[in-house]
């Protein structure tokens, strides 16, 4: 049996999360075109014969943080980088740039094993890739090198067999059944999170956090009443993202629960609200409450 951590690093928007969905099978982490959608590590688990891995989601990595909200994100993905066993490198099919140079200068301080996943070949034609893993293979000797498409599921046994070369012999780390170590309140916060990146355009995702105040799961009930607060900076902010007639709000809510209710196997009723905390990204004590 073999079993260790695999921390997946690179920059915001390369799929790392999607790559972390398409190897456990279910969605455990979110997933948006914008870049710094992951703001927590969050461990996926994917089951095997005879291997079980801990993938670390981590953030895209910040060249340079702005405020405390930036610096919690880089220590998650440092605290990744020095819990795992190995290390994935996740990167576009394009010549590495500043980001993928900086991030395999971590990779040599940490001494560890790392391995080079290319994603989203999907995108550009085979005869590019090979210039591509040249240049790369120029830089650092990364014990592999794997083209694959998370979205089309393409190339993943590459990847999960790159893994299991990488950790060590042990015993299982984690229960069986698990898929990941985030409690399930912090998950629907995300996936109401995950809605708003997709929905709304400009500074406001990038200004929204969410917290699930009330999660009344008792079994008597037809329904789970949930009760769920958006956090944002501004007042303008709120009015977006509440709408006309609470319409954008109401949007939100009907897009998620579905999601919410298969993730909790029964029906739920949402209740959503936005409130107003000035500077948010910049108070330590709000940050760690979003990770609860
Ligand atoms: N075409 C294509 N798109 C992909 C692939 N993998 C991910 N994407 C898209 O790339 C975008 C970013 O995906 P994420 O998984 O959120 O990326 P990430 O690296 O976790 O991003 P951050 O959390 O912001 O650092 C989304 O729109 C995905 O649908 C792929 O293999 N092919
Ligand atoms: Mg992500």
């Amino acid at each position: 049996m073999k079993s260790g951590l695999v921390a997946l690093i690179g920059r915001a928007n390369v799929g790392k999360s999607t790559l972390v969905n398409s190897l456990v099978g279910q969605k455990v982490t979110i997933v948006s075109a914008k870049p710094h959608t992951t703001r927590h590590r969050l461990l996926g688990i994917l089951n095997g014969p005879n291997l079980q891995i801990g993938l670390l989601d981590t953030p895209g990595f910040l060249k340079q943080g702005r405020d405390l909200l930036d610096t919690s994100m880089s220590r998650e993905l440092a605290t990744a980088l020095e819990d795992a066993h190995a290390i994935a490198l996740v990167a576009e099919p394009r010549t590495p740039g500043d980001i993928e140079l900086d991030l395999i200068t971590h990779i040599k301080k940490s001494r560890k094993n790392a391995f080079l996943v290319i994603n989203k070949i999907d995108t550009v034609a085979k005869a590019k890739l090979l210039p591509i893993i040249e240049s790369y293979s120029k830089i650092f000797p990364f014990s592999e090198i794997v083209p694959v498409s998370s979205t089309k599921s393409d190339g993943l046994n590459s990847v999960i067999s790159a893994m299991a070369k990488a950790v060590p012999l042990h015993e299982p780390l984690f229960p069986e059944d698990a898929l990941t170590d985030r409690p399930v309140r912090f998950l629907i916060g995300e996936l109401i999170r995950e809605r708003i990146f997709n929905f709304y355009r400009h500074e406001i995702p990038y200004d929204v956090a969410v917290i699930l105040e009330t999660f009344d799961e008792r079994n008597d009930k037809e329904r789970n009443y949930l009760r769920a607060v958006v956090y944002v900076d501004k007042p303008s902010q709120k009015q977006l993202l509440i709408g006309k007639k609470g319409n954008a709000l109401k949007s939100v809510g009907v897009d998620v629960r579905p999601e919410i209710e298969k993730l909790i196997g029964k029906p739920i009723y949402l209740d959503l609200w936005v409130k107003i905390n000035p500077k948010w990204r910049n108070k330590a004590g709000f940050i760690q409450n979003t990770l609860k």
